[in-house]
């Protein structure tokens, strides 16, 4: 075997590094922290991933791109906003030896690049709504320890969508979209979540309130995969985004952003790989069936035969290659398991003879398939799969949401997931919890049908509401 064995996925945090340089997804050896340098074979995933994204915003939302380099007066409006980056953003001070009038942030999100020319474009009510996404990469000098594709100093596929509304009450209904498309895209991934509301102290500086993305880590820990906000006018009022209504008069509009990183491709990985390396859904495999011919005779006829399945494959639809190489068959299965193909077909001449193919999941199940029903065969599989990955993803999650009623509870729970506490909604009640469970307060549900009757874990009065707590990323 020419690859060596990754890491039992036990040892979570090894396993998720060694995986990412075996099956060739992002290079850390880059010398910068926090950048890494995306494979190929990751960037192909990638790309599939976010062409998903893509379709989904397309239905109404027109994709543009605005410059990296935000200057500093333009940065600094907004008061909230600076204090929530100021030490996360990097400088760009000089040109060639030349110092700048005005110094140019790289852009840690865009919201002070692109409202300024918001003000230009909007006039009045025919303008509303506007909405607009990019795909880009932010910096943010991010001082807790970096991860790959977790937390990045160059964050490279940011994914940011503003929206401009009328009204305070059409924003809010545009989050709930947002929420609604970044749940059809994490359905499509097979990865479960919770929408939470942040609290206070914990919501994008600038906003009315932020709702999040929480999925649940191999680890026990927790990571955001997506957040939006609602801005209500506190942009508008900063950078004078008005329109004329109705009635002729000019009032200011309402705003909304909602952002995604490459965090859905580390959650990707996470969520469903295993010991023997990725296991990708169909959707975003880059490739999703792999041939390998068995040869040990007749290898003219084998190879041919892999080649008709190929093209008849490639009709229907389906990315698929044929491993052709010099290496044993052992060696390739291995390889192609790692990578997180879907489907293997495994051909060898006595199957030729036979009129059948051997289909392999990558969850384990291996089958031998008629010729002549290939086809279809590969395509029920392939929606098994999807079905079974997501439901032990989901199972995964619900073993790991529990109801605690004391703090030491709630401090053994979070080593295994998230703790559901009791919390009277008072932010003093909200620091200390974070205090004595020495963990983070998620917020509240968001969405939820699950109620909960309970006393405040911290001053003891009875209450409706509950926090979500865990450890995170
Ligand atoms: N302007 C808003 C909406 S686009 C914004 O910047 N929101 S954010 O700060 O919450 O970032 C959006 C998402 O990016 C987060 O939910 C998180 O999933 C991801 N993210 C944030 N910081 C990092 C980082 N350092 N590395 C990787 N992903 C990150
Ligand atoms: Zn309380």
């Amino acid at each position: 075997m020419t690859e060596s064995k990754i890491p039992s996925k036990e040892n979570f945090s090894e396993w998720y590094n060694e995986l990412l340089k075996a099956a060739e997804i992002v290079d850390v050896r880059y010398p910068v922290k926090g950048m890494s340098v995306w494979y190929p074979l990751g960037f192909a995933l990638r790309r599939n991933v976010y062409n998903l994204m893509r379709e989904l915003l397309d239905v109404d939302h027109l994709e543009t791109q605005f410059p990296l380099l935000i200057p500093e007066t333009e940065f600094m409006k907004e008061a909230e906003h600076i204090k929530g980056f100021e030490e996360e953003v990097y400088w760009v001070t000089n040109g060639g030896t030349t110092p700048l009038d005005v110094k140019l942030a790289l852009r840690p999100t865009s919201e002070t690049a692109i409202y300024p020319m918001f003000k230009l474009w909007i006039r009045s009510h025919a303008d509303l709504p506007l909405k607009i996404y990019q795909i880009v990469n932010t910096f943010r000098y991010e001082t807790k320890h970096t991860r790959p594709l977790i937390r990045l100093r160059e964050i490279s596929s940011f994914k940011e969508a503003h929206t401009v509304h009328s009204t305070w009450d059409e924003a809010a209904e545009q989050v709930e979209t947002a929420l609604k498309i970044y749940a059809e895209f994490y359905k499509q991934l097979a990865i479960p979540f919770l929408f939470i509301k942040r609290p206070s102290w914990d919501k994008f500086p600038g906003s009315d309130y932020s709702i999040a993305l929480d999925t649940i880590m191999p680890s026990g820990r927790t990571l955001q995969i997506g957040t939006a906000h609602h801005l209500g006018t506190n942009f508008a009022t900063t950078y004078d985004i008005t329109y004329e209504n109705q009635d002729g008069e000019q009032e200011y509009v309402n705003q909304t952003c909602y952002g995604v990183s490459e965090r859905c491709i580390a959650a990707l990985i996470s969520v469903h790989g295993d010991d023997n390396g990725l296991i990708l859904p169909w959707s975003v495999a880059p490739t999703q069936v792999i041939i390998v011919p068995i040869l040990f005779k007749d290898k003219e006829k084998t190879l041919q035969v892999c080649q008709e399945i190929q093209n008849k494959l490639l009709d229907a639809g389906i990315r698929v290659k044929v491993d052709d190489s010099d290496e044993r068959p052992g060696a390739k299965f291995y390889k192609w398991e790692l990578r997180g193909i879907p489907l293997r077909i495994e051909i060898g001449p006595r199957d030729i003879q036979n009129g059948v193919a051997i289909l392999a999941r990558r969850d384990g199940e291996k089958n031998s398939v008629p010729m002549n029903e290939l086809v279809e065969t590969i395509l029920k599989e392939a929606e098994d799969l999807y079905q079974s990955i997501y439901n032990k993803a989901q199972n995964f999650m619900n073993e790991r949401v529990k109801d605690c009623y004391t703090v030491e509870e709630a401090k053994k729970q979070i080593e295994m997931g998230i703790a559901r506490v009791g919390w009277c909604g008072s932010e003093d009640c909200g620091y200390q919890l974070e205090e004595q469970v020495d963990a983070s307060v998620l917020g509240e549900p968001w969405n939820s049908k699950t109620s909960f009757h309970g006393r405040c874990l911290v001053c003891g009065a009875e209450t409706e509401n509950c926090a979500l707590m865990s450890r995170q990323y």
